[in-house]
Formats: C-alpha cells, sequence, structure tokens
C-alpha cells in the first residue's frame, strides 16, 4: 500500500458503486519544524491535502467545500477527465466553488495505475503557492507483494517575518506572490521534521515524486541508483529505463522511482540545490531532505 508519511490518506464512502470523497479548501496551520507553523491553505487540515487512492475503472465523486476567504477550484492534474470537471473556471465550463459552497467532481477513472495531484486552479498562482494541492494515486487493480511505496509532494514556501539566518518558533504568514522561497518542504515538513523512510535489505523501493511549486527539485538518492520506472503517472517500458541517482523532478511531474534495498545504513534523499536543503539559509541540514533508514 502507498504511504505518503505525515499525511492521511482521504477516506471515501462507497454508495451507489461510487467512491464519495469529501475535500474541504481551508486555512491551515501547517507545522513545518517543530513550533514553527506556516499560515497556509490547505484541504482538510494539511498541505499537501490527503491523499486521493483510487482504482483504474472506479467512479469517484469528490465534494469540495470552500472555506476559505476567495472562490477556488480543483484540478485534477494528469488525468483523463470530461472538460467540465478539470476545474479551470477562467476557461473550460468548469465552476468556480465561492465561499461557503460546494462542487461534486464527478467522473470516471480512465487512466492506467500511476501517481498523480490535485490542485488549486483558479487564482493559480495564489492558491497553489498558499500550500492547495496533494496527491491522487491510481493503484494497480491486484497489489503484487511488493516493498516499502512512498508518496513525496515537494514545495517551497516564503513565510514573511523572518530575517535571512534565523529560524524560530511562531506561526508566520506567507507570500503566496514571492519567489523567494526560504522554507522546502517534503509533504509539508522541512528536515530535521521531515519522516525518514524505513526499508529492510532486500526489498525493492518505490518512491513517488511530484511537485507543484515554482522550482525543479533535482532529488538524489546515496548509496543506490534508481530506475525510472514512470513518469506523469505512465508506465516507462522496462527497456526505455533510465538508471541514475539524481532526478530532476520540475512543476507538474511526477516520477515513480525504484531501487534495491542492498545498501545498509542510513541514506540521505533529498533535493541538491543548496538553498533548498536548508531552512531559512541557516547552517544545518534542513528543507527538502529526508533519510532511507535500514530496519534491519
Ligand atoms: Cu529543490
Amino acid at each position: 500500500m502507498v504511504i505518503t508519511p505525515n499525511v492521511p490518506n482521504l477516506p471515501y464512502q462507497l454508495l451507489d458503486g461510487i467512491k464519495h470523497f469529501e475535500l474541504i479548501a481551508e486555512p491551515v496551520q501547517q507545522e513545518i519544524l517543530p513550533g514553527v507553523f506556516l499560515q497556509a491553505w490547505g484541504y482538510n487540515g494539511t498541505t499537501p491535502g490527503p491523499t486521493i487512492l483510487v482504482c483504474p475503472g472506479d467512479w469517484v465523486n469528490i465534494r469540495v467545500y470552500n472555506r476559505l476567504p476567495v472562490a477556488t477550484s480543483v484540478h485534477w492534474h494528469g488525468l483523463d477527465i470530461p472538460n467540465v470537471m478539470d476545474g479551470v473556471p477562467e476557461v473550460e465550463p468548469s465552476p468556480r466553488i465561492e465561499p461557503g459552497c460546494y462542487f461534486d467532481y464527478r467522473f470516471r477513472i480512465v487512466n492506467p495505475p500511476g501517481t498523480h495531484m490535485y490542485h488549486a486552479h483558479y487564482q493559480t498562482v495564489r492558491q497553489e503557492m498558499m500550500g492547495l494541492s496533494g496527491g491522487l494515486i491510481i493503484l494497480e487493480p491486484t497489489q503484487s507483494p511488493a516493498g516499502p511505496d512512498y508518496f513525496m509532494m515537494l514545495h517551497e514556501f516564503h513565510a514573511n517575518g523572518l530575517d535571512k539566518g534565523i529560524v524560530r518558533p511562531g506561526s508566520y504568514s506567507l507570500d503566496p506572490i514571492s519567489d523567494m522561497f526560504n522554507f522546502f518542504t517534503i509533504n509539508g515538513r522541512c528536515y530535521p521534521y521531515t519522516s525518514p523512510l524505513p526499508v529492510a535489505s532486500g526489498d525493492q523501493v518505490k518512491l513517488r515524486l511530484a511537485n507543484v511549486g515554482m522550482n525543479a527539485h533535482p532529488m538524489h538518492l546515496h548509496g543506490h541508483q534508481f530506475i525510472i520506472s514512470a513518469s506523469d503517472g505512465n508506465t516507462i517500458a522496462p527497456c526505455n529505463r533510465l538508471t541514475k541517482n539524481t532526478i530532476p523532478v520540475a512543476s507538474g511531474e511526477t516520477f515513480d522511482i525504484e531501487f534495491t534495498a542492498n545498501n545498509p545504513g542510513i541514506w540521505p534523499f533529498h533535493c541538491h540545490i543548496p538553498h533548498h536543503v536548508a531552512n531559512n539559509f541557516t547552517d544545518p541540514t534542513g528543507g527538502m531532505f529526508t533519510t532511507v533508514i535500514y530496519q534491519r
């Protein structure tokens, strides 16, 4: 089963053969480091929002409530769905959800298994950079006995009110139209508050990476080589799979990478841009950084 460290899966109710999900777009206090909160926007209390897990062929109804002070929409990024459900009200016949209202996004999952995202697509720069995004994963219908499978949403924020080189507990507003980011997150947390990724020797490990931010993040794994098994939710034929140890994840992209856990230890997995592995430009390792930890 796919695990999104630090982020819950979105529960659903099966009614009349349709999986009913509920997302609430709302202001959230996102704890990115112990005692350091961002006044962000998210879904159901967190940014990224809960991970939506579906199966090929599912009919889904995702009710999106808007508890933001402004209108919003949700775009199902990478899914081949009807135009009216695609969530871009400025150009599509897809509605804007006014504050206090909801809309039911109802569609069938016609894409094959793969890693996708959802995010706001109204006043996009502001709403994405406030944190309105999450993961949507189409599962393999038959769960083969596989190793650990971790989903990681990469993001970046500009927190106001902190001079460069200082991190102190508090609750900080965001500047969503700045491109001078000072905090870089994996699933809404900065290192050392990110969760390590447990593996066992011999495991075949899958990491799913997704990004709707501004920058591309070259994610680098120590001590192992990985293959790129899928891009943007589409499986790559085995004969076409690159073997690498760093993969740039640009905005709008998802990648699935896989490696064999054959080198026990505690191994960094991180963005390779120096500013992105620091918290507000302080010296200790921070930001978009986590570790693969062998349990045995
Ligand atoms: Cu980066």
